[in-house]
């Protein structure tokens, strides 16, 4: 296939990466990643501790250099998400910055680390660019029960989604790109990453995102920013007291939104603030990148735009006939072809064949089309699949790991509008009538007091001994999988509705 990085091979003394105040340009990220492809190569597969750091982005290009695919990791996550992940992606190797403090499944694996700026002697020369289908990353994504799914993304999704963005956004390697945007999905890694790098571009990473971060990137050389709707949310409700913010706002050339659906609340606030519009563009981990508002088109806010150049998008009604009207009205399973695809869900043929219809992936996305050809994302199709902060979080592992509380007799998990998030998590329990000891190590600090949990553990009626308070339940949930997975809300209950073959009505709930 064609060069995946092409300034990366001409070593251009451009710069590439900052994070803070550490930067490389690509003579010199080439000068670092051609040494670890030496060392990484010939590995089965790597787990990359996914840091917001240069050592992470070095990491990914040396096992992309290398052909060896990458697991970006969460540092996040929680013992048995964990577990999960290294088991069934089996990583031979764990690349990971130095000093970094690994937990049990991954310190029992060879370590590499990384030092963006080791400099091996004598510059190694890049390997050969390997075949297009090779697989390039495995992503961890929810479904709606059962443990995440390892997403096998192919070098071709990768080269082929960037260079869509390329035209649709007008991207080129001027570009500098700012974001705040975590290192272990598509939205950070591939597009905020991978992307100006495929460009010849140059992204500056905040580590972590800041309102004040923002603006002071763009107001230097920022000309992009990409972000989920949670952080426009927060700059939105900033902007219009920041004189500052709402400037360097207005300077970008363009803003864009994705992972979840951006508000026009949101989108009006930031237009009268700044003069400047946010774009959305619709993907997923699967489909990489599918729709966009074009930067060269009208603008169309609360759409998601048109097809990419490539992708193949259908809408397809309850019958699995697909829907002609283009009339802004009419609602379908979103479905999609094209060049941007995953290759299989890891070890999983049964989840791969199940989520295709004929060669068309199923999105599970409900939407509708206008006469333009811009699609509207209206919901989804499984309410089990909640949207949080635009981190994706299946109900069924939340509910299987509050179930594995000693503690817990009953779960159910669903979401509720929240206005910074746009989905909050809520558990709904029923405890167990016996004495419970807290799982060893539980750390149960306050609640936050903003939260609506009860801070503290009500007594067993029953047996005089400690229940399970809300935060104690929320503190396991974030051991066991991860922090942003964790329940906002817990109530409890005496028993959760259910109909006569014993299935939970979660419908009640909120009722
Ligand atoms: C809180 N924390 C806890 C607990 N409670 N830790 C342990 N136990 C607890 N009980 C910690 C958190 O780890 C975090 O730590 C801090 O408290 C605050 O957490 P939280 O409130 O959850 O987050 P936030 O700071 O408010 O973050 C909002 C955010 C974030 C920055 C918008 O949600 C975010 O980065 N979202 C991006 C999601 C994303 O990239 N999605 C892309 C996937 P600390 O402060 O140390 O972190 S979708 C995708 O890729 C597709 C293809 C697409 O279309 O884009
Ligand atoms: P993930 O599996 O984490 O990659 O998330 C993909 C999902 O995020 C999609 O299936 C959509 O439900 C949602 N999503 C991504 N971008 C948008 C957007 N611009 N508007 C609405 N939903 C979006």
């Amino acid at each position: 296939m064609d060069v995946l990085f092409p300034a990366l091979r001409e070593a251009s003394p451009r710069p590439a990466l900052r994070f803070g105040d550490r930067a490389l340009s690509y003579r010199e990220l080439a000068a670092v990643a051609g040494p670890l492809t030496r060392r990484i190569g010939g590995q089965a597969r790597v787990a990359v501790w996914a840091t917001p750091s240069l050592e992470t982005a070095v990491a990914v290009v040396a096992a992309l250099q290398a052909a060896v695919s990458a697991v970006p990791v969460n540092p996040k996550t929680g013992e048995s998400e964990l577990a999960h992940i290294v088991s069934d992606s089996a990583p031979t190797l764990v690349l990971a910055e130095p000093g970094a403090d690994l937990p049990g499944p991954l310190a029992a694996l060879p370590r590499l680390d990384i030092d963006p700026y080791a400099r091996d002697g004598e510059d190694q020369e890049l390997p050969y660019e390997p075949g297009e289908e090779t697989p390039a990353l495995i992503v961890y994504t929810s479904g709606t029960t059962g443990p995440p799914k390892g997403v096998v993304i192919p070098r071709r999704a990768i080269a082929r989604t960037l260079d869509a963005l390329r035209d649709a956004w007008r991207w080129t390697a001027e570009d500098v790109l700012v974001h705040a945007l975590p290192l272990f999905h598509v939205h950070g890694l591939i597009l905020g990453v991978l992307g100006p790098l495929r460009r010849g571009g140059s992204v500056h990473h905040l580590g972590r995102f800041s309102t004040e971060g923002v603006a002071r990137e763009l107001a230097a050389d920022g000309t992009m920013l990409f972000g989920v709707p949670t952080m426009y949310h927060r700059l939105a409700a900033e902007a219009g007291g920041n004189p500052a913010l709402a400037k360097a706002l207005g300077r970008a050339r363009l803003l864009v939104s994705g992972s979840a659906p951006l508000p026009l609340t949101v989108h009006e606030r930031i237009a009268a603030a700044t003069g400047r519009r946010v774009i959305e563009r619709y993907g997923m981990t699967e489909t990489l990148m599918n729709t966009s508002v074009r930067a060269d088109g009208e603008p169309a806010p609360g759409t998601v735009g048109v097809p990419l150049p490539g992708v193949y998008v259908r809408l397809v009604d309850d019958n699995g006939q697909a829907i002609e009207e283009s009339d802004g009205e009419t609602v379908g399973e979103v479905q999609v072809r094209g060049p941007n695809l995953f290759v299989e869900y890891l070890n999983r043929p049964d989840a791969t064949a199940a989520a295709f219809d004929g060669g068309w992936f199923r999105t599970g996305d409900m939407a509708t089309r206008d006469a333009a050809g811009n699609y509207r994302i209206v919901g989804r199709k499984a309410t089990d699949l909640i949207k949080s902060g635009g981190y994706k979080i299946g109900a069924g592992e939340i509910e299987n790991a509050l179930l594995a509380h000693p503690g817990v007799a009953e779960a159910a998990v669903t979401a509720e509008p929240d206005e910074d998030l746009g989905e909050r998590i809520v558990a709904w329990v029923v405890r167990a009538e016996t004495t419970v000891s807290a799982p060893p190590a539980a750390p149960t600090g306050p609640a936050d007091p903003t939260d609506p949990i009860a801070p503290t553990a009500p007594v067993d009626e029953a047996s005089g001994g400690p229940r399970p308070s809300a935060s104690e339940l929320v503190d396991h949930v974030a051991r066991q999988l991860a922090p942003h997975k964790r329940p906002r809300v817990v109530h409890f209950l005496d028993a959760l509705p259910r109909n006569d073959m014993g299935k939970i009505l979660k419908r009640e709930l909120h009722a």
